[in-house]
């Protein structure tokens, strides 16, 4: 039975390729960072009772900012695979923790790489590293392939640059399986709340069912290459079930403005949206509504609030995955509507639940950021 190793594993992506790889026969390790709070929901379905015999999903405490404990697990596990998925992966934050998120996301990767041939696992254990788009920041070439320079935009777009470069470095001068995947954005009904897909699905239902009015978003005109979670996660896989160790692309070659998602993250449910000013005075009402839920003509449903504007920012992204489709045989099952409609119609199961508790009396507390 081959043994994976996952970095991130209570991460959206973390909890889709834990999911792959369990129903792949794998034994599946995952690191997971103490928290005050159980941070599982992700992965609470593959749960196994750590007393139960022959279990095949184990959790392991431990961060990428330790050395010593990425060495101690990765020495008990002697995996065949790691999958570097930890990061402090939120574009704006970084600007807020550039330290930490160089610590984790740069620093994180070489010490894994490092415990790997400390250990003398240079030849066993293959590497995946969670390598972005946001290398390409400012526009040199579009569509991005793996030839197009790059040019980070973000405390956390520089620190992957090591990551990328690190992991590159150790393939040459060790001879190791490690690749980079660079994935384009993708996202899914897991993707944290704080991303702009989720938090205009989540702001989407909300508005149909009464529970807010407004949706405050930055930059609209910002576009990405947007794709399902569930796909990108087999990406991930085949590129560590190759001959030799390269780098990919991983995108779906569709390009999309933050203005369009939205759009359609409304239609899903018949509220036609439509925009009107520019930059900061830019509004978002409804038109018209053919569904089930009606909304008054010209409500304001989405505002422009600059403090989501980012000191610089990565302006259109779109990938060219030919060599992940040639190459690896990748297939997309998803397409963006695909996508929208997934997301959209999972948060509405996640606030019809709240409309009912409200309804009875109970309170509810969400979080807005
Ligand atoms: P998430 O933010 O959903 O998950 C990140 C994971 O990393 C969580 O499990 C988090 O733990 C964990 N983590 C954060 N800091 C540390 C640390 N110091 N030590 C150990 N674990 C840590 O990200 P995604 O699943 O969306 O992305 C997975 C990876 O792919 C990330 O590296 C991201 O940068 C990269 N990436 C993502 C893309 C996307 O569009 N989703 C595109 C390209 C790259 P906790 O749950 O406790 O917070
Ligand atoms: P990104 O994703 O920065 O591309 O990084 P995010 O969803 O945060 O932003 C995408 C674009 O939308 C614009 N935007 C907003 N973004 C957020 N978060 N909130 C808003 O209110 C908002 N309004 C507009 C942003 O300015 C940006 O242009 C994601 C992460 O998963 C990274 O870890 C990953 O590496 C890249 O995708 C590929």
């Amino acid at each position: 039975m081959k043994k994976a190793l996952i970095t991130g594993v209570t991460g959206q992506d973390g909890a889709y390729l834990a999911e792959l790889l369990l129903e792949k026969g794998y034994e599946v390790h995952g690191i997971k960072r103490r928290s005050s709070l159980f941070n599982t929901s992700r992965i609470d379905h593959l749960y196994q009772d750590p007393h139960d015999k022959d279990i095949r999903f184990k959790l392991h405490y431990g961060d990428l900012t330790d050395s010593m404990n990425l060495t101690r697990i990765i020495q008990e596990v002697q995996p065949d695979e790691i999958y570097n998925l930890g990061a402090m992966s939120h574009v704006k934050v970084s600007f807020d923790t550039p330290e930490y998120t160089a610590n984790a996301d740069a620093v994180g990767t070489l010490r894994i790489l490092e415990a790997i041939r400390l250990l003398g696992l240079e030849k066993k254990t293959k590497f995946y590293q969670a390598s972005t788009s946001e290398l390409y920041g400012l526009v040199q070439e579009i569509p991005q392939k793996e030839t197009t320079p790059f040019y980070p935009r973000s405390p956390y777009a520089v620190a992957k640059m090591y990551g990328y470069w690190i992991t590159v470095n150790y393939r040459e001068a060790y001879n190791m399986y490690a690749c980079n995947g660079i994935l384009f954005n993708h996202e899914s009904p897991l993707r944290g709340e704080t991303f702009v897909t989720r938090k205009i699905t989540r702001g989407a239902a909300k508005i149909a069912l009464g529970l807010e009015e407004t949706i405050f978003l930055g930059n609209m005109d910002a576009k990405r290459d947007w794709g399902h979670a569930k796909d990108y996660v087999k990406a991930m896989w085949l590129m560590l079930q190759q001959d030799e160790a390269e780098d990919y692309v991983v995108a779906t070659g569709v390009t999309t403005t933050v203005r369009d998602f939205v759009k359609m993250a409304f239609g899903e449910l018949g509220i036609e949206v439509e925009f009107s000013g520019e930059g900061v005075k830019e509004v978002g009402r409804v038109k018209s509504c053919s569904g089930e839920y009606q909304l008054p003509e010209g409500a304001e449903v989405v505002k422009v609030d600059p403090k989501y504007f980012r000191p610089t920012e990565v302006d259109l992204l779109i990938g060219d995955p030919t060599k992940a489709k040639t190459k690896l045989g990748w297939e997309l099952e998803y397409d963006l509507q695909a996508l929208v409609k997934d997301m959209v119609l999972s948060d509405m199961e996640i606030f019809k639940r709240d409309q009912f508790l409200l309804k009875g009396g109970h309170k509810v507390y969400n979080q807005y950021e």
